[in-house]
């Protein structure tokens, strides 16, 4: 299987995040992303291309203009008054406050984001759009008459709604594979959402759709981030009704009851017969993650990927959350190696 990434995910390195209470390093860091390359390299799953620039328009085919154009010079805006320090959003536009754009630099991040966990930094725009452009590469390598093809990207995407970040997200990668998937031929695209968090990003832009089904298995967010967003009578609407899925299963989840869901997800993808499958995958359901709560181990992501293979569809993985660093690379690779091997 071939694998899609580049290097500028390490020019986006949040310091820190509230953790607790406290200021803790950030726990998207580089060396995620750095670890599951070594281990694709190690097993030799197959070639690693870098991506194609494949400028904003199909950024913007999933995402609103204003929030794509303030990303773009966010940095500079930030940091012109002297500022070195990565800007983080400390209050949002909740319930009766106005929904007016702000002038400053630190009005808009709080505007365009949903929590304080996702960093501003001198290298956030390079990283952010050179993480779309692994994505969207991986899409034309499907579209191409690839059967498989992993986008390794980072920063992760699904938290990323159509105006806005949180949960470490900018730009949705999967969402800009699936339009791209779509614009590229493919009458139907299914989104599997294997990473322990509810990909409500990625529900927020194709909620009123029927060509793309978006399906989530995640931590019930009673009590489980992002709590607003991920329950099971997400159904969708309008165009979109009943092509939204959310299997929300409560925090300590184990292997069986976590592929009864994998089993009824693949169910519905089969049914709906997608021309192609866009895996969001985070392998943050790992028993030994640190901030999440489902108990899977290595053997259960090779299953996964098996699982996944068994639906003979192309597929393309992107890359999303997982914070055992460690494992996180014989963790994702064993997805993809489970899929291949099947
Ligand atoms: C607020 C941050 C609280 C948020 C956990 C985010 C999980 C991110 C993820 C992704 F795939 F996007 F990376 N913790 N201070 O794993 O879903
Ligand atoms: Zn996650």
């Amino acid at each position: 299987m071939l694998t899609v990434y580049t290097d500028d995910h390490r020019l986006h390195q949040g310091r820190a995040e509230l953790y607790n209470g406290t200021l803790t390093p950030s726990f998207e860091k580089p060396s995620r992303a750095d670890m599951v390359l070594e281990r694709v390299i190690a097993t030799a799953l197959g070639e690693v291309l870098p991506p194609q620039v494949h400028g904003l328009d199909p950024i913007l085919k999933v995402h609103d203009e204003g929030y794509v154009r303030f990303w773009e010079d966010a940095w500079q805006r930030w940091s012109a008054s002297g500022r070195d320090w990565d800007a983080l959003p400390k209050m949002w536009q909740v319930r009766r406050l106005r929904s007016k754009i702000p002038e400053h630099v630190e009005g808009q991040l709080c505007y365009y984001s949903m929590d304080a966990g996702t960093p501003l930094t001198a290298g956030t725009w390079p990283a952010i759009t050179g993480a779309a452009n692994v994505a969207l590469t991986a899409a034309d390598r499907l579209l191409a008459g690839d059967k498989a093809v992993f986008a390794l990207t980072r920063p992760p995407g699904h938290h990323a709604a159509r105006d806005y970040c949180g949960g470490y997200c900018y730009f949705n990668n999967a969402a800009i594979a699936a339009q791209r998937l779509r614009d590229g031929g493919a009458r139907r695209v299914a989104v599997l959402d294997v990473d322990y968090h509810h990909g409500n990003g990625t529900q927020d832009i194709f909620y009123q759709r029927a060509d793309v089904l978006f399906l989530s298995i995640h931590g019930d967010p009673r009590s489980e981030y992002p709590f607003f967003l991920g329950f099971a009578d997400e159904e969708g609407e309008g165009e979109g009704l009943g092509y939204n899925v959310n299997y929300p299963l409560s925090a300590g989840t184990d292997a069986p009851t976590w592929f009864a869901a994998l089993d009824a997800a693949c169910a519905r993808i089969a049914a709906y017969a997608p021309d192609a499958l866009v895996i969001s995958l985070g392998v943050d359901t790992y028993e030994g993650d640190p901030i999440s709560r489902f108990a899977l181990q290595h053997d259960d992501f090779t299953r996964m990927g098996a699982r996944l293979s068994r639906l003979g569809i192309p597929t393309q993985f992107c890359f999303e959350g997982g914070y055992a660093v460690e494992p996180i690379g014989i963790n994702a690779v064993n997805v993809l190696a489970g899929f291949e091997g099947a």
